[in-house]
This record gives structure tokens, sequence and C-alpha cells, in this order.
């Protein structure tokens, strides 16, 4: 018998190759929204900024991730800050999104649909004010109806600093979307969404309305975007979502 000498044998192997437009690698689909991104990739822990992300597990959508606040994963949905972007838009605008999702936009009533849908998210509002003081309100469950039930709205569970001007003050929990060129206010004093006001979910108008027009300066007015009952003009709002609360 010959002496078999065992045989230990060693194999790098490098793959290179081109992918050709439109493939998708491995499970970067699977990153619904900011949360599992940050999952998936914890070294995006406080680094803010635009991602892309698949809302229904298909299609592509940039949005920006705050990955700082309260242990990060969140999803913004709106935000301003310099009033660079008009929010006086119509239904349409609402339904799809407008604005630069590096800086002030409005992510869309589909989209929003789309990551609220069939699971539990978590609503928060960053505010800060004009004179420089941070507030935020949170809901623990937030989700928007699809189109054909007018983007109806379900919000429960305030905690926060800012007020809870969602429900306790004015509830808007299954209250319809509303835009200029739509009434799906519950008012019967007129229309909430008014030509000089972008759309949100009104019951009999709102102590909160974060898409009216950006305020100039400091003010108390409900002709600008604001915040609670004595109509507190914000500097600054970023509307977000996760799962975690
Ligand atoms: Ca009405």
């Amino acid at each position: 018998m010959p002496n078999l000498k065992p045989l230990y044998l060693h194999v790098d192997i490098t793959s290179n190759f081109k992918l050709p437009a439109g493939v998708i690698l491995g499970n970067v689909k699977t990153r619904r929204d900011c949360e599992e991104i940050l999952q998936q990739n914890p070294s995006t822990r406080r680094k803010d900024g635009v991602y892309t992300i698949y809302p229904d597990r298909r299609r592509a959508t940039r949005v920006y991730c705050d990955m700082t606040t309260d242990g990060g994963g969140w999803t913004v949905i709106q935000r301003r800050f310099d009033g660079q972007t008009d929010f006086r838009k119509k239904w349409n605008d609402y339904k799809k999104g407008f604005g630069d999702v590096s800086k002030e936009y409005w992510l869309g009533n589909d989209l929003i649909h789309a990551l609220t849908s069939g699971r539990n998210q978590v609503l928060r509002i960053n505010m800060k004010k004009f004179s420089g003081s941070m507030v935020y309100a949170q809901y623990s469950r937030f989700s928007v109806a699809r189109e054909s039930n007018k983007y109806r709205l379900t919000i429960s569970g305030y905690k926060g600093n800012a007020g809870d001007m969602l429900i306790r003050n004015h509830n808007l929990n299954g209250m319809y979307f509303s835009t200029m060129d739509r009434d799906n206010d519950a008012s019967s004093r007129g229309h909430c969404a008014d030509s000089i006001s972008g759309g949100w979910w009104y019951k009999d108008c709102t102590y909160a309305f974060l898409n009216r027009i950006y305020p100039p300066s400091d003010k108390k007015s409900s002709g600008f975007l604001f915040w609670g009952r004595n109509f507190e003009n914000m500097k600054t709002t970023k509307m977000m979502i996760r799962s975690k609360n």
C-alpha cells in the first residue's frame, strides 16, 4: 500500500463581476425603512442623512433617516426648517409627496400608508421653538389608511413634553386627510384645509398644524405652522416613524 498523505488544498475564491443596471444585490430590498437599515448596519447609528428604502419591498425611494434621536432608526415623513418648500399643495401632491428629501419635504401619503399598514408604527414629532428649546410628542400607535379610505388616521398613546394636540386637545383619531382641493374634515363650519393651508387630518380644524405656511418669526398665529392651544409657531419640525416605542 502506498503511503497516502493527506492532501491539504487551500483555495481562495474571489469573484469579480459587474451587475447589470437594476439588479439589486443580496438583501438590500429587505430594507423597508430606516429602522431596518440601522438593524442591518449598526454603523449607521448617529449618521443622519438620506438613504434608499423599499417601503413595499419592491420600489426604491429616497428618504431622510434620523439615526440619532432616542437610539435612531426613524424614517422621516415630514421635515421643515427654513420655509424653502411650499406646503400649499393639492391632494395629488400630498399623495405622491413633494420637496427635497435632503431638505424640506412631505414623503407622500401612499408611502406613509405603505410604511404603516399591517404593522405597528410609532410616530414621533420633534420640534424646535424659536426660543431654541426642543420639544417632542410621541404616539405609540400611528397608521394611515389607503387613498380609497381618504388616508384615514389611526393614532393613540401619547407621551412627550410638547403637549398632546392630536388626541387630548382635538381628537384626530379616525379623521380623514384634507387638502385645499378636498374637504374631508368633520367641520360644519367650512373647509379647514383652505387655500392658504397645507394638507392635514382635520376634525373641526385643529390645534396642531405642521404643514401650514412656514412662520417668518416667533409668533402665535394660526396662520402659520403651529403646535398648541395658543397656536405657538415652531421653527423646525420633524415627523418620523419606527416600530420601537
Ligand atoms: Ca367641511
